[in-house]
């Protein structure tokens, strides 16, 4: 059995996706980020940089209990633990592991940063804002490029490395003010085609059922929260550290 600790995020979905695509038995539970929950202890322990999501196999390498934090990491172990959709062929794997340590080092912080100073920091960063749309922009061509000339982003075959970088491809299809309107994709169509054959998997849906039920509970979460603890969420106000 495998513990998922975890809120609706695209981080936390790339691994209910991979969960799913595996077939392994997992439960998931809801950490109340508004809460302050990652501050706890207990939550400290197994991710010392406070985020979610993070993973407790209960039949880990040494028999016993294993924890696993960021998202990337979680990806590999889970990944060689089935020996499924990371391949075995040393040329072939690092390619994967490029691609996903692309998503993991530029895709998600760049766009977590264009999401955060478009929709929740206060007004004005304008600097902040066309950095980081720059960056989103110039990422999305790197994507179409690499589609246009293979149709997974590792080659061949669908892995890991797709399974990571598709959640932040949907959440900017909501999120991101160029890509509004439902030709939204319709600039980048190899990233087209890549998407609507991912999000058309059963795995997929199903880990997206995932996602809205740990939104319902961040929505829940997140209301009751006071500003002081939003704050503290975004690191902002009293709690920004100049
Ligand atoms: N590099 C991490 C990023 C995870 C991350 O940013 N998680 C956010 C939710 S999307 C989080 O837990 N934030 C809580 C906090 O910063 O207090 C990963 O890929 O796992």
């Amino acid at each position: 059995m495998i513990d998922l600790y975890g809120m609706c995020s695209p981080n936390v979905t790339k691994v209910t996706i991979l969960l799913e695509e595996l077939g392994l038995d997992y439960r998931t539970h809801h950490v109340n980020l508004a809460g302050g929950e990652q501050y706890a202890p207990a939550f400290l322990r197994r991710s010392p940089n406070n985020k979610v999501p993070v993973i407790v196999d209960d039949e880990g390498p040494e028999g016993g209990p294993f924890t696993v934090f960021e998202s990337g990491a979680i990806l590999l172990y889970l990944a060689r633990r089935s020996g499924r959709l990371l391949p075995e062929a040393p040329a072939a794997r690092s390619v994967v592991e490029q691609w996903l340590m692309f998503q993991v080092a530029s895709i998600g912080p760049m766009f977590g940063q264009l999401s955060h100073f478009t929709r929740y920091a206060p007004a004005g960063n304008d600097y902040g804002k066309a950095r980081y749309t720059s960056e989103a922009k110039r990422l999305f061509k790197v994507l179409e490029t690499r589609l246009a000339a293979a149709p997974f982003l590792g080659g061949n075959e669908y892995t890991v490395a797709d399974i990571a970088t598709f959640p932040w491809i949907r959440t900017a299809l909501s999120y991101f003010p160029w890509l509004e309107g439902q030709q939204a994709l319709g600039q980048y169509p190899a990233l087209q085609r890549w998407f609507a054959a991912i999000a058309a998997r059963p795995a997929v849906e199903r880990a997206i059922e995932v996602e809205e039920r740990f939104r319902a509970l961040d929505i829940e979460a997140f209301g009751k929260a006071d500003a002081d603890a939003i704050d503290r969420f975004y690191g902002r106000g009293r709690f920004a550290q100049p």
